[in-house]
């Protein structure tokens, strides 16, 4: 029997509410030893790791891991929120009872951490000192050695976030399993990712990847954030959160907002600013994945990003994709790769679209660790790294982090976009003025569906305010306490849509992207400043030609803009029919979304 009391005490953790939930689940999971961890305890736990091979040397202090290979991903068919409230039910949040859940994962974790250490990391999802900490503040059990590496690199991790608050943390579970006995994707798969809204519990079983493990990010970072902003007052969304500062006016603005998997929101957030606009406008990082966000009590909308780090995708970064990421992965910097390509012999990394691919393949191993020279021939052209494998740094490893994005006040939000990627029919960027547009914008938000998986050309996959794996309550609700929340906000925040994937006739992209997407940004700031007026269309006011800043853009993008710089009347009218059936799912949704949808499509039968 393990004596916790000890081992907490030595470690300082004085929180009586935190000892009896570490003893508690102590004694289910069986672990044959605890220990408490902080950020200090890195470099150790690093050492015990390349020493058990749970990680591998990647070249000057940089880390490489390789999860099973069954194990590479968020289950969402598997994550669950559960409460003890059936009116919590909502179309995407795969509600189930609090009751029948607890007893399956407490059985599923009774005795499984045997033979193991159970790592205990209290953990802040905020930059410290602020009035959410309360909210942000939890204690992940887990009992895999990765997990605590990569959850000291993406929260704040230490006693002193946690000994002050009493019961306000969050309870969050995590029990590897047996994962080659799991039955992963069968009818018999007993992994179960569930998050007990209502009693701030998170219980996760049989994964040690990702958002399914590192229980800060998107568990509590997201679903349990999303729950508790709702009963308190607060935002809790997948946005990206950048700053622009106008280096001539001294003016800056920050711009948050949501984008659906695939359509560029980590490059976006991330960008510099185009070599031609460089001198004059500087681009700061504060987060590429999550936003909280809130009306202050002088009615300012702000915001913070609640991580520590970037879990990027390797897939596509490279210099031009995203030069701020590969600086910050340069070595000495203590990132961890997860199931990109490996080289055992040299300790290089190599994912698709990193570059060019090695001719050599001495040494080299593809994500399951499986040797690239020794493939069958009918294999030689599938990936060397898995599409989903991930790198892992820490904001103050980005370039350009804003200097204050460590602080709790967050700062001032001026612009809320949305972005999926559009072959036809979303312009580069349409500003939207009214509340209730810009929320219903968002609400149906949605990516062209990849041919393989749902089919119908020119439909969307919607994704609402792309929080569609991470809702944790009805939408209908949802989407009352954003108009609540910005309803609030008397600063004027604007919101817009987005596209920089518009393709010709040919398939050629119309709009280069990347550093130049700064451009519809600016454009946004000025418009909300009343500097340039734009083109009213009923679905937002696009920017004229001659508002936009075209400095150094090339011949081909000037001839292609009048295209995205215009709407396509008949194919809105078409996809407001696809809307109107996307939001007819959501039961009770409040009638100003739906006036909101009446406008566009009666203004788009006007126009
Ligand atoms: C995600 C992530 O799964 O950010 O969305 O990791
Ligand atoms: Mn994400």
């Amino acid at each position: 029997m393990v004596d916790v009391e000890r081992v907490l005490d030595e470690a300082g953790l004085t929180n009586t509410h935190v000892r009896e939930y570490v003893a508690h689940w102590a004694g289910i999971t069986g672990a044959d030893k605890v220990e408490v961890v902080s950020a200090s305890d890195d470099a150790r736990l690093i050492e015990l790791a390349l020493a058990s091979g749970e990680l591998l040397p990647a070249g000057e202090g940089s880390y490489y891991s390789r999860s099973y290979f069954k194990d590479t991903a968020r289950a969402e068919e598997r994550t669950i929120v559960a409460t003890s409230n059936e009116a919590d039910k909502g179309t995407y949040n795969n509600w189930r009872p609090a009751a029948e859940m607890k007893p399956k994962l407490v059985e599923l974790m009774t005795g499984a951490s045997q033979g193991k250490t159970m790592y205990v990391i209290p953990y802040l999802m905020a930059p410290a000192g602020g009035p959410l900490d309360k909210f942000a503040a939890g204690v992940e059990l887990t009992d895999n050695v990765n997990v605590v590496l990569q959850m000291i690199r993406m929260a704040r991790v230490g006693v002193d976030y946690i000994n002050h608050l009493g019961d306000d943390f969050v309870k969050a579970v995590h029990v590897t399993g047996d994962l080659p006995n799991l039955g992963q994707g069968t009818p018999d798969d007993k992994r179960y990712f569930v998050t007990v809204a209502d009693e701030r519990t998170i219980l996760h079983f049989g994964s040690s990847y990702g958002g399914n493990a590192l229980l800060g990010k998107i568990a509590h970072g997201l679903r349990q954030g999303s729950y508790d902003g709702w009963k308190n007052g607060f935002l809790v969304e997948q946005f990206m959160l950048l700053g622009i500062t106008d280096k001539e006016t001294g003016k800056k603005w920050n711009i948050c907002g949501g984008f659906p998997s695939a359509s560029g929101k980590t490059n976006l957030a991330m960008t510099l600013a185009p070599d031609a606009l460089g001198d004059r406008y500087y681009v700061e990082f504060y987060g590429d994945d999550i936003a909280w966000i809130w009306t202050d009590e002088n009615g300012v909308l702000r915001g913070f990003n609640p991580e520590n780090g970037v879990f990027g995708v390797a897939k596509d970064t490279n210099e031009k994709t995203n030069p701020t990421a590969i600086e910050s992965i340069k070595p000495g910097l203590g990132v961890i790769y997860t199931n990109v390509a490996y080289n055992e012999k040299t300790q290089a990394v190599w994912w698709e679209g990193r570059g060019d691919k090695p001719t050599d393949l001495d040494g080299w191993l593809d994500w399951k660790g499986e040797r690239i020279a020794d493939r069958a021939p009918e294999d030689a052209g599938a990936d060397w790294a898995h599409p989903n494998s991930r790198f892992t740094t820490t904001l103050a490893n980005v370039p350009n982090v804003a200097a204050d994005y460590d602080d709790h006040e967050g700062v001032e939000i001026h612009g809320i976009i949305f972005g999926g990627r559009t072959r036809d029919r979303e312009p580069l960027i349409r500003a939207i003025n009214d509340v209730a547009e810009g929320v219903y914008d968002g609400l149906t938000l949605g990516a062209e569906a990849t041919a393989a998986a749902d089919g119908l050309e020119g439909v969307l996959r919607y994704d609402p305010m792309s929080m569609r794996p991470f809702m944790s309550y009805p939408e209908a609700d949802y989407g009352q306490h954003w108009l609540n929340v910005i309803g609030k906000a008397t600063n004027n925040p604007i919101f817009a849509h987005v596209n920089w994937f518009q393709r010709g006739d040919d398939g050629r992209f119309l709009w280069p992207g990347y550093r130049e997407n700064l451009r519809p940004l600016l454009w946004l700031m000025q418009y909300r400043a009343g500097e340039v007026e734009g083109n009213p269309t009923p679905v937002g006011v696009l920017p004229k030609r001659e508002e936009l800043n075209l400095e150094g853009l090339d011949e081909q993008t000037l001839a292609d803009l009048d295209t995205i710089l215009t709407i396509d009347t008949e194919r809105w009218q078409q996809e407001m029919g696809y809307r109107e059936k996307h939001l007819a799912q959501f039961d009770g949704l409040p009638e100003e979304i739906w006036e909101a949808h009446r406008r566009v499509a009666e203004a788009l039968d006007n126009a």
